[in-house]
């Protein structure tokens, strides 16, 4: 076995290793949730960021369960290769960006010393969207969410992302300390304001006064994140031994491609992100309303339908004919429901999109991106039809999507190998949907409370949906592919 990576010195020349020492940069960012993407993205961001303008910005990372991200990282210095795959081959990079790895499951005091210390300016999450506890309908928290009723009976020991924030930022309003910047880097609408609607509502049902200063001080940019990531495998690591000649058992692999429009309010300061690529803007609303409905809303579709046909990876969906083109009907679809953008062209957009899903190097499965539904669709998909309708557009490509939702949801399997679902509602799913005709798990749908009251009352809408899921459930997946792209001339 080859040594363990733990020093940028004697890799072969090929490899890119920091353009900075980073030993000689402190720590200024305390990362949530040490996953593949934030590896792939925010850490490679600010890896390009300390190259060239320097500063304290290292990022501690903290993983809120699982032990395997620090373990896999301290002994390499938190340094690992992160292989961006394109057209034309493998690339190695060492990021040397993240200046500690911790697992805050057992015991939450070092992550909340790191948030409290001063050199912390900014708190990073990639939690994924189930792990807030976001109340979407009052924009607050939720505190039936397990993590968040659990850190509300005890706030002063919290394990949740709410609990946490909350707990450090009472640490440092105690301290004298300004607030640090928080920023979600996880896909969901409106991505800063809705953190920053669950913190206080959090903040208040402990401390009304630190609410307020909260709510008076501290900054919730929001964000628009994207670089495809696939979850990593042994394949990874072997990989990333042939081109760096170093076992690494925390190697990442990406795409080349990635984007971040970041709302530049950073009261503390920030790194030189856009080193890295990141975009600063005033709003980045309409970039995250674009990425969500046409990169994740076609994921979902291309996720769903893809699975149920036997598909393993997004790249053999995009290589079967039928489902590229309800991939293409519905980014074309999603592009009709968005306002425009200066400097975007929607259509070329949809191509690069088409482009990025096709790249034969990138092994994402479709499984891992039909994970969590209960919690996606909503902005991918269901957002998009009252504004179709508003606009005349033809909704069949949000329906087709839904039921393909719904099929995997159901667990209806007449067609497939056994799953379990994965989903932070997998119960409460299993229990509407146990009579799996199409009209029946169409009529427990509204008791679920994911789809907004406008949504459930246009009738319209789900009698599309009920007539497609029925096909579903009664014919193999790939014919209804196959029928459905027939009928789309538009595709
Ligand atoms: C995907 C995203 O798993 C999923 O739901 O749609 O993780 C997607 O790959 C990223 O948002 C791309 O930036």
């Amino acid at each position: 076995m080859s040594k363990r990576l733990s020093t940028t010195e004697d890799l072969p020349g090929d490899v890119a290793v920091p353009g900075y020492r980073p030993q000689d940069h402190g720590t200024g960012i305390v990362h949530l949730g040490l996953g593949a993407f934030a590896r792939a993205h925010l850490a490679a961001i600010t890896d390009a960021a300390l190259a060239s303008g320097g500063g304290d910005w290292r990022i501690l990372g903290v993983s809120l369960r699982s032990a395997r991200p620090a373990d896999e990282l301290t002994p390499q210095n938190g340094l690992y290769t992160l292989i961006e795959r394109d057209g034309h081959g493998a690339r190695a990079r060492i990021i040397g960006a993240l200046s500690g790895a911790i697992c805050s499951a057992d015991d939450s005091d070092p992550a909340l010393e790191a948030m409290v210390d001063p050199s912390c300016r900014i708190v990073t999450l990639t939690v994924t969207e189930k792990a807030y506890g976001l109340d979407r309908a009052t924009r607050g928290c939720d505190p039936a969410h397990p993590a968040v009723a659990a850190d509300l009976v005890n706030p002063d020991r919290p394990h949740g992302v709410l609990g946490l924030l909350v707990r450090a930022l009472g640490m440092r309003k105690d301290r004298g300390l300004p607030p640090f910047t928080v920023l979600c880097c996880d896909n969901l609408p409106e991505n800063g304001p809705l953190l920053r609607g669950a913190v206080l509502d959090f903040a208040g049902r402990v401390s009304p006064d630190l609410a307020q200063w909260i709510a008076a001080e501290a900054a919730f940019p929001a964000t628009m994140v994207d670089r495809i990531t696939p979850a990593p495998t042994d394949e990874t690591r072997v990989e990333a031994e042939r081109l760096t000649g170093c076992t690494d058992l925390a190697a990442i692999e990406t795409e080349a491609f990635l984007q971040w429009v970041i709302e530049d309010n950073f009261p503390l300061g920030r790194p030189a992100w856009e080193a890295g690529g990141a975009l600063f803007v005033a709003d980045v609303a309409p970039y995250e309303e674009m990425k969500l409905r046409m990169l994740n809303g076609s994921h979902s579709l291309l996720a769903y339908a893809g699975f149920h046909a036997g598909k393993r990876y997004v790249r053999d969906v995009m290589a079967d004919p039928a489902l590229a083109a309800l991939v293409r009907r519905h980014l074309d679809a999603a592009a009709g429901t968005l306002p425009s953008l200066p400097g975007i062209d929607l259509a070329d957009y949809a191509e690069a999109l088409v482009a990025r899903f096709s790249n034969p190097a990138i092994a994402h499965e479709t499984f891992q991106i039909a994970m969590d539904g209960s919690e996606k669709m909503p902005q991918r998909i269901f957002a998009a039809v009252p504004q179709a309708r508003s606009k005349g557009a033809d909704i069949r490509s949000f329906a087709f999507a839904t039921a393909a939702w719904l099929r995997h949801a159901s667990g209806a399997m007449h067609d497939c190998e056994p799953y379990a679902l994965r989903d932070p509602r997998a119960e409460a799913l299993t229990a509407a949907f146990r009579d799996k005709s199409a009209e029946a798990i169409i009529a427990a749908v509204p008791v679920l409370g994911i789809a907004t009251p406008d949504l459930i009352e246009d009738a319209a809408f789900w009698q599309v949906v009920q007539s497609i899921l029925a096909e579903m459930l009664s014919h193999p997946m790939h014919e209804v592919i196959e029928r459905e792209a027939a009928a789309s001339p538009s595709s």
